[in-house]
C-alpha cells in the first residue's frame, strides 16, 4: 500500500472540508476540483496510473496487486478498502466535512464510498457524497449503482446524485468524454457552493436542513432573472418529486426590480415549493446553484 503526501496543509485546515475521490471518476472529479479550488484532497484508487495523475494532497493506493482496479467488482472495492482502514481515519479524521466523489457503477469508487462513509461516520465527521449515476449505454454498471446508492445514503448525511442519463436526454449530441466533463463541472460547482454553505456562519443550521435527504443539483447563469429561472429548473437533472424547499444558493448578486421574486416564482410553480435563498460571495454576474430535495434517485 502507497500513501505520501505531495503538501502537507492539515493544520491549517483543522475543521475544515476534505474531498475524497473514490475510484476512477471520483479521482478524475477531485483532479478537476484541484484546478479550481484550494480544498484538501485525499484521492483513492484501485488503479496506481489512474491515481498517480490526479492532483490531490494525499494518494492512497488500494490493494498490493498490480493495482489495475477492481474490473466492476464492488465486493473487491470494499474488502481492499477496509483493508486500508487505518491508514483511510488517519487521513480523514481533523476534517469535520467529509465529502466523497465517486462514479457509482464500478468495482472500486462504489465500495471504497460505502466503506469510507463508514469509517468518517464513526469518527464524528459529517458525511456528504457526491455521486454520478451512469449513462443508460453502460446498462450494467446502471444497475450496479442504483443497488449502492441505498447502502451509501444509509452511511452518509447527505446523498447527492446526478443522473448522467439525464444529461444524456437533455444533450443526446454529447460524447461520452464531453458528457464526463460537463458532469464533473457540475459536481464541482456543486463541491465549492455546499462547502461555502457548511463553512458559513449559518452552516450548522444548513446542514440540519439538509441532513438524512437525498438531493440533485442543477445551476444557472446571467444575468436575466427570468433566463436564469428557467434554466435552473430545466437543467434539474433527476425525473422525481421534489419533497421539500429547495435551497437556491446565489453567487454574485441578484439585479434588483423584481428578480428575486421571478425566481421564486419559477421554482413554486415548477417544484411546488418555495426556494429558500442563500446568500453566498457577492460579485460580479449572478450564478445560482439549486440543491432540490428528491424522493427517489432513478426512474
Ligand atoms: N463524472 C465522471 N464520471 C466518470 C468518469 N469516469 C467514469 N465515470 C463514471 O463512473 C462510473 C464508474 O467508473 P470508474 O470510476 O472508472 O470505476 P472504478 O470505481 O474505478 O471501478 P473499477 O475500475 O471497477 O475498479 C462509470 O460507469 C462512469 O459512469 C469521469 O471521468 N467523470
Ligand atoms: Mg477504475
Amino acid at each position: 500500500m502507497l500513501g505520501f503526501f505531495r503538501k502537507n496543509k492539515e493544520d491549517s485546515k483543522a475543521a475544515g472540508t476534505l474531498a475524497v475521490g473514490c475510484g476512477g471518476g471520483g479521482c478524475n472529479m477531485a483532479d478537476r476540483l484541484g484546478k479550481i479550488s484550494d480544498v484538501d484532497i485525499l484521492t483513492v484508487n484501485t488503479d496506481r496510473k489512474g491515481l498517480v495523475r490526479t492532483r490531490s494532497n494525499r494518494r492512497i493506493l488500494l490493494g498490493e496487486g498490480p493495482g489495475n482496479g477492481c474490473g466492476g467488482d464492488v465486493a473487491m472495492g470494499e474488502s481492499l478498502t477496509r483493508d486500508a482502514s487505518d491508514v483511510i481515519h488517519e487521513s480523514i479524521r481533523r476534517h469535520m466535512n467529509i465529502v466523497l466523489l465517486a462514479g457509482l457503477g464500478g468495482g472500486t469508487g462504489t465500495g471504497s464510498a460505502k466503506v469510507i462513509a463508514e469509517i468518517a461516520k464513526r469518527n464524528g465527521s459529517r458525511v456528504i457524497t457526491m455521486a454520478i449515476l451512469p449513462m443508460s449505454f453502460e446498462a450494467g454498471r446502471r444497475r450496479v449503482a442504483v443497488n449502492a446508492l441505498n447502502d451509501i445514503k444509509e452511511r452518509s448525511d447527505i446523498l447527492f446524485a446526478i443522473d448522467g442519463n439525464r444529461l444524456a436526454e437533455l444533450d443526446p449530441a454529447l460524447g461520452a468524454r464531453e458528457a464526463f466533463s460537463v458532469l464533473d463541472q457540475m459536481i464541482c460547482e456543486s463541491f465549492i457552493c455546499l462547502t461555502e454553505m457548511l463553512e458559513g456562519k449559518d452552516g450548522e443550521t444548513i446542514f440540519q436542513t439538509m441532513r438524512d435527504k437525498f438531493f440533485t443539483v442543477s445551476f444557472a447563469e446571467g444575468m436575466s432573472a427570468e433566463k436564469v429561472a428557467r434554466s435552473l429548473i430545466g437543467g434539474l437533472m433527476i425525473d422525481s418529486a421534489v419533497t421539500s424547499r429547495p435551497i437556491v444558493f446565489i453567487r454574485g448578486n441578484i439585479p434588483q426590480n423584481g428578480s428575486e421574486e421571478m425566481i421564486r416564482e419559477t421554482v413554486l410553480q415548477s417544484t411546488g415549493h418555495e426556494p429558500v435563498f442563500v446568500q453566498g460571495p457577492a460579485g460580479q454576474g449572478m450564478n445560482l446553484v439549486m440543491f432540490a430535495p428528491v424522493s427517489a434517485p432513478v426512474r
